[in-house]
């Protein structure tokens, strides 16, 4: 089956790490794709390899479109682009972000009737990514599970030319801008710990245990070893959240904001499904905090508790699986 992706950079990376996974996934299962964005340029970093990668359609094109549609996180496709969908009919569908809200499972599958506009008459489909059954599930690519286990931290830091000093804690840090970098680097201080940190962030001085090692853009299949070779991560938005969860490593989520502070609903429901006591996630989602409190992180317990929850999302649904079996049952015309 032929799919033809849209995705529109709102900002940072998120849409497009993930358009590129979701992409990549379905070629490697057979699938035929085209990954049409407006702003292919953190691709390039991420390694896209040989996918067919198109420039956003100007307005009036009408591009002869595959048997399914994804219009990523409401990027609202070009007039030409819906005139195609209303003459082609393709399996329509709206894939939205992730969130462990009660409103994702009630939502993901709905119809989406499209009122207005040159698709006037067709009706569109919401998927939700999710953690329950009930919903669309999480992208898991089909050889992940055999390279995580096969994964050796210490050759990977070998290969990387960063070797860690004996006995060090390791971290990863990609976080927004907005974080309390000052209340982290205190946290960390009380053993030896080396940050590795992401692009885009200035961090204050750091005390004497804690060495600061500045990372480039990595690929995306670099970034998730960088994950599964830490044993904290500070990870970020959707994706990298992810990623977190497949590392089966603890970690702390730097949520997206939102103007409206819906976000930190979105977080609590992520914590009251993993059963997870808030005050760190609160602490470090808050751009004041001076008290952040990391020990039990670096405990085994919690490591152990990573591990418990990485099983429990294996046998949870796979988003590309999900996608795969629309398809084949809803394959005919939705207009
Ligand atoms: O960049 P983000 O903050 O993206 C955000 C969120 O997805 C947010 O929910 C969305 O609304 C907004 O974009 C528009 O964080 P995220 O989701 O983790 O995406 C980062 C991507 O970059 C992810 O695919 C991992 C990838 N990445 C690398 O490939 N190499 C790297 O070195 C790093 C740091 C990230």
């Amino acid at each position: 089956m032929r799919w033809s992706l849209f995705c529109r950079v709102v900002d940072n990376f998120g849409d497009a790490g993930f358009c590129l996974r979701l992409a990549r996934e379905l070629r490697a299962r057979g699938e035929s794709v085209e990954l049409f964005i407006d702003d292919p340029r953190p691709l390039a970093w991420m390694q896209p390899g040989d996918l067919r990668i198109l420039p956003w359609p100007s307005e009036n094109e009408e591009p002869a479109l595959g048997e399914v549609v994804i219009e990523a996180f409401g990027c609202e496709l070009p007039p030409g682009v819906q005139i195609a969908c209303a003459r082609q009919a393709p399996l329509w569908i709206n894939l939205e972000y992730l969130s462990a809200e009660a409103y994702v499972e009630r939502c993901h599958g709905l119809p989406s009737p499209v009122m207005s506009g040159p698709a006037r008459g067709c009706v569109k489909r919401f998927f939700y990514p999710g953690f329950s059954a009930a919903t669309g599930g999480l992208l898991r690519e089909a050889g992940l599970e055999a390279a995580w286990k096969a994964h050796s931290s210490a050759a990977w830091w070998r290969e990387m030319g960063l070797p860690p000093l004996p006995g060090e804690r390791q971290v990863s840090l990609f976080a927004y801008p907005h974080a309390p970098l000052p209340a982290l680097l205190a946290a960390l201080a009380d053993a030896p710990t080396r940050l590795l940190v992401s692009p885009g962030l200035v961090l204050p001085a750091a005390p004497p245990n804690v060495r600061v090692c500045a990372l480039p853009w990595l690929s995306q299949s670099a970034f998730d070893r960088l994950l599964w070779s830490c044993d904290l991560n500070l990870v970020r938005g959707e994706d990298s959240f992810v990623r977190a969860q497949w590392a089966g490593k603890p970690f702390l989520w730097h949520i997206y904001p939102q103007h409206d502070r819906a976000h930190l609903a979105k977080l609590d429901a992520f914590l009251a499904l993993q059963g997870t006591s808030p005050a760190a996630w609160h602490a470090w989602n808050n751009p004041v905090t001076t008290d952040l409190q990391l020990a039990s992180f670096f405990e085994p317990a919690t490591r152990a508790k990573a591990l418990a929850w990485r099983e429990r999302l294996l046998s949870g649904p796979e988003l590309v699986n999900t996608l795969l079996t629309w398809a084949a049952k809803q394959g005919g015309p939705t207009s």
